[in-house]
């Protein structure tokens, strides 16, 4: 190998403090791991002399412990974007430490090549295999890694040897030009091919190749309950009933299923109702569930930026290759989540939010309007420009405390203009073609908890008789959140009189 071969510790002393880093991957897989361990350590001794040391961190999506984890407890990163879902750096964000731009994953890629978002000096990419003339097959995932590798001014790869060769042909590389020279993707079924199966880079700029062999480590499914059971009960029989009556096309239409507990367990059960016909996945994260259902032959193929596996799931993978690797590409998030791609293929997407309003907007993100969780993600790439766009939630959170259904979402991340379905474990609320207060009544039969539905159909009154296309209360819209943030539970709201409505 021609390229300079470095410890992790020295790959590290060649950032220098304000730097803006690359680090590749996406959603926890398939990113850097003795590097960016290796720089926290650096910035903890810088730190310890009296010295300043932070950079800003520029990701596809949701890195490894090594990133936002040592990090962030090592008081390192000044900025951080598009998504995070880790505990130390959602803390560090919501102590205001971390300055953090939460965006949409199918444009951060091309916000770094417009220049948007300033220089990177480094990036810190993994591969699972290099060639001297510059050619770099990734490893779990694609993420931005291809943008990083092309605007970056150097960069350090992790050689990562505990995937070598296992890999290779998974991935489908594919930067879209740049405007106004863009052309359309040459992807018109979820098997088409647009790309390479490797990164070009230039050898020019690999400043050294640091070797590792270890496979990526992801936090653990909680096991399925009533709840989420009920919920993947409810999407499934939902669909069901849209292909019966030929809403949906008799081949069926293929899916993505957004990232966390409640996704993993809708797609299982999705997979697991045989009257469903098999599907195809056009998606962003590949979850264990899809690997399950791909040995069962309940999904036929499936296209996304990450291999979020667990480690009995991805040797369950490389041990059946034969069913794999014809069935699996990995590409860049650009591409499995363009608004392009999303309309024309036709997705049903599937989404979790944090808390809905009876008027259809979701909160994927915010709890209590402040706090983030972890970020937008590809959530609202898909909503906006999905076939059929439908959100799950458990109609309460916190043990009942909270009502996922609320009268006003306390951050809004999809519009209802966006949101078509919404599903609890208590029902489906179907908002097409609905007016606001036809939608609320919907949303407040079919999703809200027993415990709550009173409430909401109290504040529903509020605007009775009062002119207006949405039935909301300024002065009651919060007051929910407001008995929780005071109270400790929701169901001792209390609300107001309704103020007037002028007219203007
Ligand atoms: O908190 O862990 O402290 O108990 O939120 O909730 O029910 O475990 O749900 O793991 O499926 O995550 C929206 C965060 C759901 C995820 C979100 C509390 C609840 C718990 C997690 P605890 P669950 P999940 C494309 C798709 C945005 C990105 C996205 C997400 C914790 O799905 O990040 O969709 N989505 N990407 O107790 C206060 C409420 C609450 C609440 C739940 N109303 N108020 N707390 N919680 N509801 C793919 C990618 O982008 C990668």
């Amino acid at each position: 190998m021609n390229y300079p071969l470095l410890t992790a510790e020295e790959a590290a002393s060649l950032i220098a403090n304000g730097e803006t880093i690359g680090i590749g991957g996406f959603s926890s897989v398939g990113t850097p791991k003795a590097v960016p361990a290796a720089l926290a350590q650096r910035a903890k001794t810088l730190h310890e002399a009296g010295e300043p040391f932070q950079v800003g961190l520029i990701s596809g999506g949701a890195t490894g412990n090594q990133t936002d984890s040592e990090l962030a407890l090592a008081h390192a990163v000044s900025f951080r974007t598009p998504f995070q879902s880790n505990k130390d750096m959602r803390l560090a964000i919501n102590n205001e430490e971390v300055a953090y731009y939460d965006v949409h994953l199918s444009q951060i890629g091309q916000d770094v090549r417009y220049g948007f978002l300033g220089e990177i000096q480094t990036a810190i990419v993994e591969a699972s295999e290099i060639t001297d003339d510059g050619e770099l097959i990734l490893s779990t995932s694609v993420g931005i890694t291809p943008t990083l590798v092309k605007m970056a001014k150097r960069v350090i790869i992790e050689l990562n040897t505990a995937h070598s060769g296992k890999l290779t042909g998974m991935h489908d590389i594919y930067i879209p030009e740049t405007p106004p020279y863009r052309k359309e993707i040459p992807i018109f079924r979820v098997n088409d091919r647009a790309g390479s199966i490797s990164v070009k880079i230039d050898p020019q700029k690999v400043a050294g190749v640091v070797r590792t062999n270890e496979r990526d480590h992801i936090g653990a499914f909680t096991p399925l309950n009533e709840t989420t059971v009920q919920i993947g009960h409810n999407v499934a029989n939902f669909l069901l009933h849209e292909w019966k009556r030929g809403a949906i096309p008799q081949e069926f239409l293929p899916l993505q299923s957004g990232v966390g507990n409640i996704a993993n367990a809708v797609l299982g059960a999705l997979g697991e109702d045989k009257q469903l016909p098999a599907f195809s996945m056009f998606t962003e994260v590949i979850q264990n569930s899809v690997i399950d259902l791909m040995l069962k032959d309940r999904i036929h193929f499936v296209t996304g930026s990450s291999l979020t596996l667990s480690e009995d799931r991805l040797d369950m993978m490389y041990g059946n290759m034969d069913v794999f690797r014809e069935r699996v590409l990995l590409r860049p998030q650009e591409i499995t989540n363009h608004p392009e791609m999303i309309r024309r293929l036709g997705i049903i997407a599937v989404n979790t939010a944090l808390e809905a309003d009876i008027f259809g907007n979701i909160n994927s993100t915010h709890v209590l309007g402040r706090k983030i969780m972890n970020g937008i993600g590809g959530s609202a790439d898909f909503a906006r420009n999905a076939y059929l766009s439908i959100f799950t939630t458990p109609s309460t959170a916190k043990g009942g405390l909270i009502s996922s259904i609320v009268p006003q979402v306390s951050h809004t991340d999809s519009t209802e203009h966006d949101v078509r379905i919404i599903v609890t474990e208590q029902g489906v609320a179907d908002l097409r073609g609905k007016s606001p207060r036809q939608r609320a009544v919907c949303i407040i039969e079919n999703c809200a908890h027993p415990d709550y539905r009173q409430l909401l159909w109290d504040y529903l009154k509020l605007s009775e008789g009062k002119s207006c296309h949405t039935p909301m209360s300024l002065r009651n819209a919060l007051q929910m959140h407001i008995a929780f943030a005071e109270t400790g539970d929701m169901r001792n709201t209390r609300f107001l009189h309704s103020e007037k409505i002028p007219s203007l």
